[in-house]
């Protein structure tokens, strides 16, 4: 029987990758690289010091600046993204997700949180939304971004699950690949997610009656 569903954060929960976007074209800017949103795509569920491994071999400049300058250019990116983090409220929720985490709850099937971003409890209590999770994984102990299967396996022995008892939901085609390779179901909410499970257009479609089918349709 299913016994938990696993959230990505940000894409799913609510929408902070512009937020990540403008903190990092900022940084990204002051040492000559430009990037767009499109490129932005490519960093969803990546972690921090990944993100900025990508964004300078974009700009041409892998190796050109040491382990210190790049804590310090993260550093600069993170207070950015802090500080914007401010505008979040329970109004950033995206559309149906107060409401399938509550039918999740009522059904009586585990929630947890798979999110790599080290702000992610901080979000949750902006949102106002951290006492719908029963475990969120710890993304400081996790060695490995997405599309590795870590996060989503760490979510799933705090909730103390085994993978093939689970649902996982992401935007990122990084984190469809880690909830696939965990062993889980996957739902994939957006486009370019023909890898997942079930394809959904929206956040506005989850629903338990959605999951529930998705699950019963597969096991
Ligand atoms: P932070 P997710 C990820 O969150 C974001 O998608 C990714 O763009 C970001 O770089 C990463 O978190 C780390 O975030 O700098 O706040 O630790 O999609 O796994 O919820
Ligand atoms: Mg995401």
């Amino acid at each position: 029987a299913l016994k938990a569903v696993v959230f990505d954060l940000d894409g799913v929960i609510t929408d902070t990758a512009h937020l990540h976007f403008l903190a990092w074209r900022s940084v990204a800017q002051e040492i000559g690289i430009r990037f767009d949103e499109a490129f932005n795509e490519e960093l969803k569920g990546i972690s921090r010091m990944d993100s900025l491994q990508r964004i300078l071999r974009h700009g041409g400049k892998e190796g050109v600046f040491n382990d210190k300058q790049c804590l310090a250019l993260a550093g600069k990116k993170n207070d950015l993204y802090v500080q914007s983090l401010a505008s979040l409220t329970q109004a950033s929720l995206l559309p149906g997700i107060r409401e399938v985490l509550a039918e999740i709850r009522a059904a009586n099937v585990k929630i947890g949180l798979a999110s790599v971003s080290l702000n992610a409890p901080a979000i949750l209590h902006a949102l106002a939304i951290h006492t719908a999770f029963e475990f969120c994984a710890d993304a400081s102990r996790i060695v490995y971004s997405k599309p590795d299967p870590e996060i989503f396996l760490a979510a799933c022995a705090g909730l103390n699950v085994r993978p093939e008892e689970a649902i996982g939901i992401e935007d990122a085609a990084a984190g469809v690949e880690a909830i696939n390779a965990a062993g889980m179901l996957s739902v994939g909410i957006g486009p370019g997610l023909g890898h997942a499970g079930l394809q959904l257009h929206s956040t506005r479609e989850l629903s338990w009656k959605c999951l529930s089918d998705f699950w019963s349709s597969r096991s």
